[in-house]
């Protein structure tokens, strides 16, 4: 396509980036949440938005099936990068990547007896280069969702999950013990797409850095 594809997920991601799209001159014209067309067209005749499940956003970016793409740290670390652009930190869709465990159970202690942890997550990447930081022995049993439950149900000793109010930790009587990091989501670009587009990729790439808040 000569015009510009921009891959993102519905909910918190597609609710974050309206201002920064607006800021663009970029209105979608359908609500991802309401229509169930995946290509959504915009104002601009030559901008269009594709809705993606969340994980696979930098995937249709790294093949250029998308030009853009807004995808998060908890994502991007991993999908690896590959083939990918990342000019610009959004920060938007915040939150923390965390260690959890059931109230009651003490991680400090079994930590410092080397104990083998059973660690449930879907991010084991970041779980795997966490643990062998610390140097801490795990088996990392990989989930797609719902972590909150593995502690409950004796599938593992601990979680590796994004927190945000802290809300579903609680109601799951599990507690945080360690943060991991950071986590917003970033603006990820087709490096061939840079390249071939620039006349029409870096004035929306500009405007959203002129749009991005702490
Ligand atoms: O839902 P789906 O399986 O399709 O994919 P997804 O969960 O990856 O997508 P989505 O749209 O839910 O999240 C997109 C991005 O938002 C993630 O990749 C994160 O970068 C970011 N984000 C920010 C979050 C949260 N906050 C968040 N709280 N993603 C998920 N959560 C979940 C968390 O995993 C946990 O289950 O919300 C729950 C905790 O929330 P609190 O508020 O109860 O602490
Ligand atoms: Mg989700």
């Amino acid at each position: 396509m000569t015009g510009i594809t921009i891959a993102l997920s519905k909910g918190r991601i597609f609710e974050e980036t309206l201002p920064l799209l607006a800021a663009a001159g970029i209105v979608p014209a359908d609500d991802p949440e309401t229509s169930r067309k995946l290509i959504l067209g915009t104002n601009r005749a030559d901008v269009r938005l594709v809705i993606v499940r969340a994980s696979d956003t930098p995937t249709y970016v790294q093949y250029g099936a998308a030009d853009l793409g807004i995808a998060g740290k908890d994502v991007l670390i991993e999908h690896g990068g590959a083939g990918l652009y990342q000019p610009l930190d959004l920060k938007i869709a915040r939150c923390r990547m965390a260690v959890a465990v059931p109230n009651g159970f003490d991680y400090v202690a079994a930590v410092r007896r080397g104990a083998r942890l059973r660690v449930a997550s879907k991010y084991i990447q970041t779980a795997r280069e966490h643990f062998a930081a610390k140097g801490v022995h795990v088996d990392l049993i990989k989930l797609y969702g719902s972590m909150e439950l593995a502690p409950l149900v004796g599938l593992a000793d601990a979680i590796v999950d994004l927190v945000s109010s802290g809300n579903t930790l609680k109601a799951n009587n599990l507690v945080a013990v360690e943060d991991i990091m950071p986590i917003s989501s970033r603006l990820i670009v087709n490096q061939a797409s840079l390249k071939m587009k620039r006349e029409l990729l870096q004035p929306v790439i500009d405007a959203f850095a002129g749009a991005v808040r702490d």
